[in-house]
């Protein structure tokens, strides 16, 4: 098959998914086309099948905001026509459901049809999309598209709850290579952050509001008055600034850590002891799964998708938003010498329920499902 796939390039959870969902379709022989406005962040290997088109914005003095989901459009459809791709996948909906829209429009008017799956990951509908800005676009874009899925069974229901969505909406939840995301030896590592063998607790984020580090912050102040414990946050994003002026504040220096933006992400997680997301919402959580395959235990709130993936005293522990006292209380739980072993055990065990190789084929048959459904599976693409 010959897909398109558009998504954010950066570190966030959907243009992830979106670009490892595009390698591993590479390896099992499918052709795969990015198309995003720079290169992708995980986009580092070379394979025959790969190919990135970037989006070309020209600037032009009247353009405050230069129209970026007209070039999105125009260059689907060059690539769609020249490349005779047979569907266009596009990650998280706005906008590009509604740029993916207007190219399969614009194809249609010369004779290509092509039909296109739009994902839905999280924030495009739990909070930017239901914006009254945003919603008559998002839902329309999303009815007009040829296939959906949604990356948690929560997320399906909150795009029913709120979106006049009149189709079908199919589950398929995010997933992990465990060939990259595996506890790795680094005694050496370990040993430098925590030299008095100390617990380490690891946050990773795009430092948004929705993932209120300010409690994870609370949590480790009172953690480690319990468990000498250290705290690294990986990532950056906008409430970064303040956050490391509140542990000034608090005086957690130095047991806490800023590593900023980091690729190598498992080589921390495999020194772990406990990762912490304790969001305000999350359509799957990502970041945790990629925790528990490196047999990190979970604390996480209870909202959206994280019952989905998080098992209550099995791989960690849920507890309500912003209920830092209960989330304390199961860090040290979990710490304890005879219980961290069980929690890291069981936490690779349910990483690999996610494990890329059960997902991907989920995707190949909705690939086929849609073409078909939309009359366009061949003997060439089948
Ligand atoms: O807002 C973010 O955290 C980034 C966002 C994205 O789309 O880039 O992440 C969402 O998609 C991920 C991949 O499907 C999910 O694992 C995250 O839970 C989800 N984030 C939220 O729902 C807040």
């Amino acid at each position: 098959m010959k897909i398109g796939i558009v998504c954010y390039p950066t570190f966030g959870g959907s243009g992830v998914v979106a670009t490892e969902l595009g390698k591993a379709l590479t390896k099992v022989g499918h052709q795969v086309h990015f198309i995003t406005y720079s290169q992708p962040q995980r986009l580092d290997f070379f394979n025959e099948n790969l190919y990135y088109h970037e989006v070309n914005i020209p600037a032009y003095p009247l353009f405050q905001y230069p129209p970026y989901e007209s070039a999105l459009s125009s260059e689907m459809v060059h690539v769609a026509k020249y490349m005779k791709l047979d569907l266009l996948h596009v990650h998280y909906a706005i906008p590009h459901a509604s740029s993916a829209y207007l190219a399969k429009q614009i194809l249609a008017t010369q004779g290509i049809h092509i039909p296109v799956i739009t994902t839905l990951h999280g924030t495009d509908i739990t909070l930017v999309g239901k914006d009254s800005s945003y919603e008559p676009v998002v839902t329309f874009s999303i009815n007009q598209s040829d296939g959906i899925t949604a990356v948690s069974e929560f997320l399906k229901s909150d795009t029913y709850r709120h979106f006049a969505v009149t189709k079908d909406i199919e589950v398929i939840p995010n997933f992990i290579d465990l060939e990259r995301f595996k506890r790795q030896k680094k005694d050496h590592f370990k040993l430098a952050i925590c030299p008095n063998g100390e617990k380490l607790v690891v946050h990773t984020s795009n430092f948004r509001k929705v993932k209120r580090i300010d409690d994870v912050i609370m949590i480790f102040h009172k953690l480690r008055q319990q468990v000498p414990s250290k705290l690294l946050l990986v990532g950056d994003g906008p409430d970064r600034a303040r956050i490391e002026k509140l542990c000034m504040e608090l005086e957690l220096y130095p047991d806490v850590r800023f590593l900023g933006k980091l690729d190598a992400i498992e080589e921390v997680l495999s020194v772990a002891d406990l990762f912490l997301m304790p969001s305000e919402s999350e359509s799957f959580g990502l970041a945790a799964l990629e925790a528990l395959a490196c047999e990190v235990p979970l604390i996480t709130t209870n909202v959206g998708g994280l019952p989905e993936l998080n098992l209550q005293g099995v791989t960690g522990f849920l507890s309500n938003l912003g209920d830092v006292e209960d989330m304390v209380k199961n860090a040290v739980t979990i710490l304890k010498d005879e219980n961290l072993p069980v929690f890291k055990e069981n936490a690779l065990a349910r990483a690999k329920e996610f494990d890329i190789t059960r997902i991907l084929p989920m995707y190949e048959k909705y690939y086929e499902r849609v073409l078909e459904e939309s009359g366009q599976l061949t003997m060439d693409n089948g």
